[in-house]
């Protein structure tokens, strides 16, 4: 519970007396007192993480006043408020974020040099948040940026785990996975609430007896119980006094340890109840895109929905005064529930237990409560993604939720034969428990079923969802389906990785683009200004000296700066292309070696991590690092072209790598990528893509322009096409001499010269398979990058390009999709507290 609300008692208006805050006296006698208060150090005694700790309590206890006067607002005006349920929330380093959105940045940087240290150093020590895997993750934290900012009344839900995204190191050039112990020294930015607990049940079985009017009340009996215990994180808005909260649940056993077994001196099992209850928010599953039916999985989801509904309720209640049935009414008008995929769709049939069995409303009565509250973003059309669950399976740990989904799936199954009568087949591909495999329940059905609205993440994608996955939902819920593109916070992605070209941007058009992106427009001219152009290159060169800098000093190898650094960085995925990208490398490798003249100097950077169990994309990574060696190493290429793995890519090191990109490579097969954000963070900071049309690449051509973006490949129609009409990958192989070389050496060993054989599967795989069509969008990737490669011979242009690129992005801001959100999915409206009022 927040202050404000621990006082809260079921009224219906309150009048709370604004909390007096003492007054913050400047940073510099903060870092001081806190070192000493809080750290219990003196400054010749501090090590730099104490520094590190007293900057961030210093900027913390600033965004504390806020976010009490945030929580206390919003519980004396009631607004309606969005909650955003996430398994992901990949946050990255909080305290130079804080800093910046609280505008005391430049106060933080004096006060730190004034006692001597460096604030760049303190940052440096702050672990990242990596509370996710990828691209569904990220969106998540900067769409809690843009609604704090944009004061909306909001909170983020999602899980503590104890360990994050693995630390992924390179040995041999193969990936190694360490275990991320991102707590090790604390976190100062979360807040323990011991007294803000829930019980979660698991397990049990459901009995029926009747109630005092005499009908049969369900009953979820002899069940096991586990606490979740709430940690909040401080989400503090730009330019704003908003501070919204997000909420993480930390899984507690019920009891501490089993004293039978502990009084028989058996401490291991006294123990071992406990520990297997705590381990439902140990670890966060490494795997992006994809799914495993782990029991520990579904654990997970309910665990932290239910605690989160039960929050919600709670919250709804402690203001509200149900008397009648009827006074439930508002529940829709005060609260809606954004669903983050599939993970938390649970929360459909959560939110029907608690309103049907514990608060005792009539079944449809509640549904269409459920039905105005929730909403849907699917954010991927992967098959291996879409999440399902044996019945049996979801039977023992949630035996009276499989009665509810049944229940639901029968009303709308009488539904959809009511309006389409007959149609058996159609029943059986919108159920939401699939009879085909074993019977299963279709988690992404659920989710469509119980929301008002359900959006794809770019118009690509929104599209192909009407037309594929959910054409039959589509005909079934006319109008339910819309797009909202992603975005990005422009606050992180430019702002704070890019000072330099935030400080010139401002120079040019004054500081309004960055609380309102749209402003960014009026750099266009610039980009016909000299003057203008070379302030904008001399940035990109600092920061490509920054990013080579710390590529030294992760690899060991050195850098031309002047060389063009085409970068791809995200997970790694076959839908992604890596492969493709390789295959250019050794393209140029080869061309390098047969003396062709006038090739544009390349380094190219690779980063990302690949699901621990994936093995293709593993090797990948190792194929890569092995093509980095004998290239790196051959005197004959010389500074012509580099090949870099960066190890461990997290969103500090995307800090720094997107602003140090010239290209950025979006080459995923049309279809397959449902946005991407990495495209927009690049674009935002001045790099010039090469891409397919799949996802929002789509949408940054069309802001862009044609002529300033690298479109090759084949479109989504024509992958239909190729497929359809029976794709022979081996026919690009044996005319296409150049790619036949290129995958000739990879197959022989000439990579990998101590064991020949090691990369023969990739190579069959590409000739006899190729799902994703790299061979057939081989030669347009090839004759996309040599424009690419002739155009950065031109530096004029290419900068004047750049900046073009820069001045349209205004579209992906997360402030732009957040606003959409709002007027069409949540239908909330800013709420500004208090203090910033008067
Ligand atoms: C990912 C997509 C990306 C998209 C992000 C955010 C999943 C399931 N999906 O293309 O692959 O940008 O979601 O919407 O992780």
């Amino acid at each position: 519970k927040t202050p404000a609300e621990t006082k809260a008692k079921p009224k219906k208006t309150v009048k709370a007396k604004s909390i007096a805050i003492p007054k913050l006296g400047p940073i510099q006698q903060a870092l001081k007192n806190h070192l000493i208060f809080s750290s219990f150090k003196t400054s010749e005694a501090a090590t730099p993480r104490d520094w590190y700790d007293a900057a961030s309590y210093s900027v913390r206890d600033h965004v504390v006043e806020r976010w009490v006067q945030t929580a206390e607002s919003y519980y004396r005006d009631d607004p309606k408020r969005v909650y955003y349920l996430s398994l992901e929330f990949l946050i990255g380093r909080m305290l130079s974020n804080a800093a910046l959105n609280l505008g005391i940045n430049e106060e933080l940087r004096e006060g730190m040099d004034a006692l001597g240290r460096s604030l760049e150093n303190a940052i440096e020590f702050e672990t990242d948040a990596a509370l996710g895997n990828g691209g569904l993750g990220r969106l998540a934290a900067c769409f809690l940026d843009s609604m704090a900012t944009m004061d909306i009344p909001a909170a983020g839900y999602g899980i503590r785990y104890e360990y994050g995204m693995f630390r992924q190191s390179i040995e041999n050039g193969q990936q190694i996975e360490n275990p991320d112990n991102w707590l090790r020294y604390g976190n100062i930015w979360e807040f323990q609430r011991p007294e803000a607990t829930y019980n979660i049940k698991f397990h049990g079985h459901v009995v029926k007896y009747p109630n005092d009017q005499g009908e049969e009340i369900q009953h979820w009996v002899d069940a096991e119980h586990v606490i979740a215990m709430a940690y909040d994180v401080p989400v503090p808005g730009y330019g704003t006094d908003t501070v919204n909260n997000l909420r993480l649940w930390s899984a507690k056993a019920a009891r501490e340890f089993d004293l039978r077994h502990f009084n028989d001196g058996n401490y291991e099992k006294a123990v071992e109840e406990r520990n297997a209850t705590e381990n439902i928010s140990k670890v966060l599953y490494p795997n992006d895109t994809s799914v495993l039916g782990k029991e520990l999985r579904l654990k997970q989801q309910y665990f932290f929905v239910s605690a989160s509904i039960q929050d919600i309720l709670r919250r709804f209640l402690s203001t509200h005064e149900m008397k009648t049935q009827d006074d439930w009414k508002i529940l829709p008008e005060k609260i809606a529930i954004q669903l983050n995929d599939t993970h938390p769709s649970v929360g459909v049939a959560e939110m029907m237990y608690q309103l049907v069995d514990v608060y005792q409303l009539p079944w449809s009565f509640a549904w269409e409560l459920v039905v105005k509250i929730f909403a849907y973003t699917n954010h991927t059309l992967m098959p291996e993604a879409l999440e399902t669950w044996t019945v049996d399976l979801f039977g023992r740990l949630l035996p009276r939720h499989l009665e509810i989904i049944y229940q639901i799936n029968h009303e709308f199954l009488h539904m959809v034969n009511h309006h389409f009568p007959g149609d058996a087949e159609l029943l059986q591909r919108v159920s939401i428990i699939d009879e085909n495999n074993g019977r299963r329940v279709r988690m992404a059905h659920l989710a469509v079923v119980g929301s008002h609205t359900v959006n794809g993440v770019a118009a690509l994608h929104s599209e192909l969802l009407k037309s594929t996955l959910f054409a039959d939902f589509d005909r079934i819920f006319p109008g339910k389906l819309t797009n909202v593109t992603n975005g990005i916070t422009p606050r992180r992605w430019l702002n704070q990785a890019n000072p330099g070209l935030t400080a010139l941007i401002e120079k040019a058009i004054g500081s309004g683009f960055k609380k309102d992106l749209t402003q960014i427009k009026k750099i266009t001219p610039l980009a016909d200004d000299a003057d203008f152009r070379k302030a904008f290159a001399q940035v990109k060169l600092a920061n490509k000296q920054r990013l080579a800098a710390k590529i030294e000093a992760k690899t060991g190898v050195k850098l031309n700066v002047n060389s063009l650094f085409d970068v791809q960085i995200k997970r790694i995925h076959e839908y992604k292309r890596q492969l493709l990208n390789v295959l250019h490398v050794i393209t140029l490798y080869n061309r390098i070696r047969r003396g062709e003249k006038g090739i544009t100097p390349r380094t190219v950077i690779f980063g990302g991590k690949a699901a621990p169990g994936y093995w293709m994309a593993k090797h990948i990574i190792r194929l890569i690092n092995d093509v980095a060696t004998i290239v790196n190493e051959d005197i004959a290429v010389g500074d012509s072209l580099k090949v870099v793995f960066y190890p461990n890519y997290e969103v500090s090191a995307a800090e720094i790598l997107f602003p140090g990109s010239d290209l950025s490579e979006q080459i995923s097969t049309a279809g397959t990528e449902a946005s991407g954000t990495g495209n927009m963070k690049m674009a935002l900071n001045g790099a010039l893509t090469i891409g397919t049309l799949d996802g929002a690449n789509v949408e940054i051509k069309e802001e862009v322009g044609d002529e300033n973006i690298f479109i090759f490949g084949l479109t989504t129609p024509q992958v239909a096409e190729v497929k359809a009409s029976g794709y022979q990958p081996r026919d690009y192989y044996n005319s296409n001499p150049e790619l036949k070389q290129v995958l000739d050496m990879i197959a022989d060993g000439y990579f990998s010269i101590d064991e020949p054989g090691r990369y023969k599967v990739i190579v069959d795989n590409l000739l006899n398979n190729d799902q994703y069509l790299l061979l057939a969008d081989y030669a347009s990737y090839i004759e996309a990058q040599d424009r690419v490669g002739k155009l950065y011979q031109k530096q004029e242009d290419w900068t004047r390009m750049a900046i073009l690129n820069v001045a349209n992005m205004a579209k992906f801001s997360s402030d732009r999709a957040i606003n959409d959100y709002a007027k069409e999915i949540w239908h909330v409206t800013p709420h500004a507290n208090a203090k910033a009022k008067k």
